[in-house]
């Protein structure tokens, strides 16, 4: 055996400094720490009725619904779903959560019930607070069995047995329960597959997100430069983390607007960009699409965005400049971020208060106060500028571990308290990050997650499936798509169609089967996992 322990590591750091970070406060306190210097500027802008809420009124609904969650009876350490499209229902409840010492999960209101479902279970979910419309999708309680009871709270008119949002709005802000908030305690509790299998809680502590947070937006100079003059473009789900993060906490902690949008259309959003005078995008490559090419774009006046932050899926570099060009006073860059790292790993310099020059089609460079490397996938070994590998991240924002998988834990965190992301790639003689590949199951469809053995589970559960393995096609306008290759177990029957509607039935519609390929055997290892790569290989040679 090789000894690996005499090699040089080779550490990436920003080129920011270090700074101290105020991760000891909960989540909350760190957010509104400032909130004295901008009570009376507008902090929620609820785009379809143009209601705004200042902070000190955001502040004053968050204590209000933490006091009512408290007397619904949730209690530190409780889990509470979120299933709600963009709204300030979602950010109250969410800080509320926060301020008892509760634990927030979110979910995709599109999921099926069955997905629904299985996160109620995995998080022991006390209570979920949704819209009317969902709420036929969790009235299967068999899926759990008896002993899972949950209240369901409605932000609109509430059906049967559920109870109306101003049930806990309308509480008095000061009965909130006196409680202690260990930094390493949970506060939000994301689902992702990760580097493997099925999709996982992963506890993000207070801790997690405020260093998090502060690596974004603190410091004399900071990395991803906020004022409270900035309006942000909230339409990415804040379900999912890099809306949560990047755009809702980071708002709140420096003092800006967030506009938020429940749904995506292009025609809208222009439209609220020109009328709110929005000034920061965060984006996916599907939207720099949608606004590099939409023909209405030259109908509306964009110039107040000084700032495009794209993440979440890879960027080209000819879409970037595509959308430079339509947008040109803007600052255009990415960031990389994982629901495990906390989310954020690098982001770009471009957008810090003194910029750095950055070079098109990068990721941005590993945020401050964190340890990133790169490693050879075939030897372990650590490697330097320009060589892809694996990359690997360190520091004080990264998650505590996934819920109840210690193993899942132990294989994405080392001992020395690297994560393992899965992605591959290089960093430059600039220190900006460039990923050129994903060594991990997951696929991504315009940045949603969609996980491969939750579709291949779902596939063998099929009587006339043998075998099934799914992998990512590339696709232009979803930057990747899941297709399978299907082993029938029994004559030939079995046809694309039956096997796509299947699966359509089941799954939320981005972890639809785009494709489906008949063949006699799945290609494995002889430990029996998928030759994934083999797969991929076979798709690009018949393309
Ligand atoms: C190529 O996608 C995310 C989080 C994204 C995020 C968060 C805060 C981006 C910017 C930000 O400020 O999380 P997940 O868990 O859904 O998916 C993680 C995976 C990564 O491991 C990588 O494969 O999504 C892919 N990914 C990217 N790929 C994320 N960002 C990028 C990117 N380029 N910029």
């Amino acid at each position: 055996s090789i000894s690996l322990s005499n090699q040089t590591t080779h550490i990436f750091k920003s080129k920011l400094p270090d700074i101290p970070i105020s991760n000891h406060l909960p989540l909350h306190t760190y957010c509104f720490e400032n909130l004295s210097e901008f009570a009376d500027r507008p902090c929620l802008i609820v785009a379809a009725t143009g209601k705004t809420y200042t902070y000190a009124e955001t502040y004053l609904q968050c204590q209000k619904i933490a006091a009512g969650l408290s007397k619904l009876g949730i209690q530190k350490g409780d889990v509470i779903m979120i299933l709600l499209q963009n709204s300030a229902e979602f950010v109250l409840s969410f800080i509320a959560a926060s301020m008892i010492g509760a634990v927030a999960t979110t979910a995709n209101p599109f999921y099926t019930s069955a997905e629904i479902f299985k996160q109620i279970k995995a998080s022991e979910t006390k209570l979920i607070i949704t819209q009317a419309m969902y709420v036929d999708k969790l009235r299967q309680k068999d899926q759990v069995g008896a002993e899972f009871d949950f209240k369901v709270i409605t932000t609109d008119e509430p059906p049967l047995n559920c109870l109306h949002f101003s049930v806990i709005s309308e509480s008095n802000e000061e009965d909130i329960p006196v409680v202690e908030i260990d930094p390493e305690d949970a506060v939000a509790l994301p689902f992702s597959s990760g580097t493997t299998g099925l999709p996982k809680g992963v506890i993000l502590t207070h801790k997690s997100l405020t260093t998090s947070v502060a690596q974004q937006v603190d410091g004399e100079n900071p990395n991803l430069h906020l004022t409270t003059e900035d309006v942000l473009l909230c339409v990415l789900p804040l379900f999912h983390i890099f809306s949560l993060n990047s755009v809702l906490l980071c708002a709140l902690r420096a003092g800006s607007g967030v506009l938020l949008m429940h749904k995506f259309e292009i025609g809208t959003l222009l439209g609220l960009i020109q009328k709110h005078k929005v000034t920061v995008a965060m984006v996916v490559p599907p939207l720099v699409l949608a606004l590099a090419k939409s023909p209405s774009v030259a109908e509306f006046d964009l110039s107040s965005i000084r700032l495009v932050l794209s993440g979440a899926a890879p960027l080209g570099k000819e879409l970037e400049e595509t959308l430079h060009n339509r947008i040109p006073q803007a600052v255009l860059g990415q960031g990389y971020g994982m629901t495990e790292a906390g989310p954020v790993l690098s982001m770009s310099l471009g957008f810090a208060k003194n910029p750095f020059p950055t070079s098109s089609g990068s990721c941005g460079t590993v945020v401050r106060n964190a340890e990133l490397k790169v490693l050879d996938p075939e030897t372990g070994r650590s490697l330097g500028y320009n060589q892809p590998g694996e990359i690997c991240i360190r520091g004080q924002q990264i998650m505590k571990g996934y819920l109840n998988d210690e193993n899942a834990t132990k294989t994405t965190i080392d001992e020395e308290g690297w994560l393992h992301t899965g992605d591959v790639g290089y960093i430059d003689d600039n220190d900006e990050i460039f990923i050129v590949d994903r060594v991990k199951e997951l696929i991504k469809f315009k940045g949603f997650q969609v996980p491969p053995a939750e579709l291949e589970g779902l596939l063998v559960s099929h009587p006339s499936i043998a075998d099934a393995a799914v992998v990512p096609q590339k696709d232009v306008a979803a930057g990747e798509v899941p297709v399978a290759f299907v082993v029938r177990s029994n004559g030939n029957d079995l046809t694309e169609e039956i096997v796509k509607e299947f699966i359509a039935k089941q799954v939320v519609f981005y972890k639809r089967l785009h494709k489906v390929y008949f063949v006699h055997a799945i290609p494995k290892s002889p430990a029996g996992k998928i030759l994934r790569k083999d797969l991929k290989a076979k798709l690009e040679s018949s393309t």
